[in-house]
């Protein structure tokens, strides 16, 4: 068994156990055997089924910053309080899906039918998505209530949702599902997007929990981390629209579908800047239209611009861009700029 495998066992196996604590505050309050049932499989539906890389990442980074020689170094009690930081983040970006499969019409999310698409479910799904953000706050408050660093855990929850939230908010007006206009994109626009969209809740989130827990959590530490994993998260996005039209299908697990959900994505974008007037009026005629030939054509003229080349040289200067970043941390407090070498590790050059 790899250490990876092994590694996300033992932080599948917390879960079962959060579930039966959440579900207990429901008992406490007299609800219904139904209800309690109808919660557990919210829970459980919507939270463990992802890659859970942005949970095991809080281990991780802890398991650095406190200078262990492996996440087997940590006491049974202080490995279930990060893990409960980490399913903490599982559950904000259930919350997330929940809703934005809703919101993006989407069919099916990691591998089943989205939550709102299950029989008896429907727009229950909305009450579901705020329940699953309330579980955060309920396992904050019974296991960091104690901790100098609860109101800190506390906002930095509050802020990265409601900066996820912005990002959401210019996502859905970028890109309508029945209007068509290439004029409101811009690369600028995709970053402001995926910066607030993505990489807050799912780079600097993970990073700067560990940090609270390890005691590692100065402002200018804070900032260091953040000014690193914030350009690493928009790489990462980048990387995923990049995947979504170059990517295999086999690789990346689902079929990609950016061109004809008219997504304000990097590989549109970075074609906008290029084009002739002729190219132009292709993609205005076939771009965010729900027809597989249309797709086609968008995809010979992303081919025919060298998109894919145009990427790769993106993807060699951001990443020399950022490993200079991280030779520069300042050690000094006891922030660790091994910390974002492993998370550029973890992306760089990933077709999955
Ligand atoms: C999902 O963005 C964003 C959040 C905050 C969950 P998306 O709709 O582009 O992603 P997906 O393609 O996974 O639905
Ligand atoms: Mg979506
Ligand atoms: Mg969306
Ligand atoms: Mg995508």
């Amino acid at each position: 068994m790899s250490d990876k495998v092994s590694r996300k066992e033992k932080f599948l196996s917390v879960f079962p156990e959060l579930v039966s604590e959440l579900t207990e505050v429901l008992n406490g309050y007299g609800m219904t055997k139904e209800a309690v049932e109808w919660f557990t499989n919210n829970l459980n539906y919507n939270t463990p089924g992802g890659k859970l890389n942005r949970g095991i990442s809080v281990i991780d980074t802890y398991v650095i910053l406190k200078g262990y020689k492996s996440v087997d170094d940590l006491a049974v009690e202080e490995y279930k309080k990060l893990a409960i930081l980490g399913w903490s983040i599982e559950l904000l970006q259930a919350y997330f899906l929940v809703a934005d499969d809703m919101m993006d019409q989407s069919i099916t999310r990691r591998g089943q039918p989205c939550w709102y698409k299950v029989p008896n479910v429907g727009e229950i799904a909305i009450n579901d998505s705020f329940m699953l953000e309330a579980a955060i706050y309920i396992l904050l408050k019974k296991y960091f209530k104690q901790e100098t660093y609860y109101v800190d855990l506390l906002e930095l929850f509050h802020e990265v949702t409601f900066q996820t939230e912005l990002g959401q908010l210019l996502d859905l007006i970028t890109a309508p599902e029945d209007h068509v206009d290439l004029s409101k994109f811009s690369l600028a626009k995709h970053s402001f997007i995926v910066i607030f969209k993505t990489a807050y809740y799912s780079f600097y989130l993970p990073v700067a929990l560990a940090m609270f827990a390890a005691g590692i959590n100065d402002e200018k530490d804070l900032k260091q981390a953040h000014d690193v994993l914030i350009p690493l998260g928009e790489y990462f996005q980048i990387q995923d629209d990049y995947l979504d039209c170059f990517g295999k299908p086999e690789d990346i697990g689902k079929i990609g579908t950016d061109i004809q959900d008219n997504k304000c994505s990097w590989v549109v974008n970075t074609a906008l800047k290029l084009v002739t007037p002729e190219q132009r009026a292709l993609l205005d005629e076939n771009y965010g239209i729900k027809d597989s030939e249309k797709e086609a054509k968008v995809k010979a003229l992303f081919n025919d611009l060298g998109i894919d080349k145009i990427y790769h040289e993106y993807e060699e200067k951001i990443a020399t861009e950022l490993k200079e970043k991280i030779a520069n941390t300042d050690e000094s407090r006891g922030f660790k700029g091994e910390v974002l070498t492993v998370f550029l590790q973890k992306i760089y050059k990933r077709s999955k």
